[in-house]
């Protein structure tokens, strides 16, 4: 029988490397993993059971909350909060910070997370995902606060996401290298799927919202013409599944700023930073046109980017092609 690495065994393997650690990180991702698996049970019987559709009603960003999203919310809340790992939470669904509730301990590091992006994507069977980002607490005192989150993304000690496709799959990084593991429903375990990924040197997809194309300059223009004259375009508007694939097949998503929203739509914390970390780790690169993603200091927990992310060469291209203007 061929070795099976599960999830769990590899982070503690890497955890090895950290002989003064206490297990504290360990802890959360492990944290995570169970919060993923039961999303991943709910996300696969929509359809089934009345969970499917809005709540009817609008979040801090005008995006329609879906059954969906409070599910994941309630998830992570209740398992996060009570295991003593973490010191608080942010998150997409939340205007502020969410505390630990009195008589929890609190741990050393803070968590910011969309519990499920692309919801919008929920009501046709489309892949969506959660993404996450930990930092260390800086504040001074027991509980988090805003400081905390406010960190560039350099500062990650970890991100990941999960993608909930025709299989659910969790992909992190501790900052060595960027791991998949894909859940065996079966056994309720995640298989180590691939060591390491490295996002291949020759980009095959670009993908944007062509939608938007109205509302965009003339360089953002023309760098979606040089693209469409090299790659083949692949969009499906779920950040987790667009960047997934770019990130397995080589390739670069684009969410560039437009007339309308000048500072762009995806959210920095949530959705830029720890992909940026993701991508970077896998040999890629992460920029809102002007700088990497990673050196952006942020001023509001919900703070929004515009984002083009995935092979090098396509961002450095993309990052001249700005400097121009
Ligand atoms: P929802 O969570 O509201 O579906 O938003 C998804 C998202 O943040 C991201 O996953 C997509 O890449 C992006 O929005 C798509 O936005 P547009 O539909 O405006 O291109």
């Amino acid at each position: 029988m061929k070795d099976v690495m599960n999830l769990t065994r590899f982070i503690l393997e890497e955890q090895k490397a950290y002989p003064e650690a206490y297990g504290e990180l360990t802890n959360l991702l492990l944290d995570i993993i169970f919060a993923a698996k039961i999303i991943s049970r709910e996300v696969n019987k929509a359809g089934l059971i009345d969970i499917l559709g809005s709540i009817g009603k609008k979040n801090i960003h005008q995006d329609e909350v879906q059954k969906l999203d409070v599910y994941a919310q309630e998830v992570f809340e209740k398992i996060l909060l009570h295991t003593g790992h973490i010191s608080g939470l942010a998150s997409e669904e939340k205007d502020d910070i969410i505390p630990v509730p009195p008589g929890y301990h609190k741990g050393k590091y803070i968590l910011i997370f969309d519990p499920l992006d692309g919801s919008s994507n929920i009501n046709v069977n489309v892949s969506v995902g959660s993404i996450f980002a930990i930092y260390h607490k800086i504040s001074k005192g027991a509980d988090a606060d805003v400081s905390d989150f406010l960190q560039k993304g350099k500062n990650q000690v970890a991100a990941g996401y999960v993608i909930y496709g025709s299989s659910t799959m969790f992909v992190y990084t501790t900052g060595k290298g960027v791991h998949s593991f894909t859940l065996d429903p079966t056994i309720g375990e995640f298989i180590l799927t691939e060591k390491n990924i490295t996002i291949p040197k020759k980009s095959k997809y670009f993908s944007v919202n062509e939608g938007y194309y109205h509302l965009w300059d003339d360089a953002t223009k023309k760098i979606v013409s040089h693209f469409k004259g090299q790659y083949s375009g692949r969009h499906i508007g779920s950040l987790v599944a667009d960047f997934h694939r770019n990130l397995l097949t080589g390739g670069v998503h684009l969410n560039p700023p437009t007339s309308e929203r000048p500072e762009g739509k995806l959210r920095l914390l949530y959705e830029g930073a720890p992909l940026a970390l993701i991508i970077e780790q896998a040999g890629g690169s992460a920029s809102d046109g002007k700088q990497n993603v990673l050196d952006i200091k942020p001023t509001d927990i919900h703070q929004r980017t515009p984002l083009f992310i995935g092979s090098k060469n396509d961002v450095k291209m993309i990052e001249e092609t700005y400097a121009k203007k």
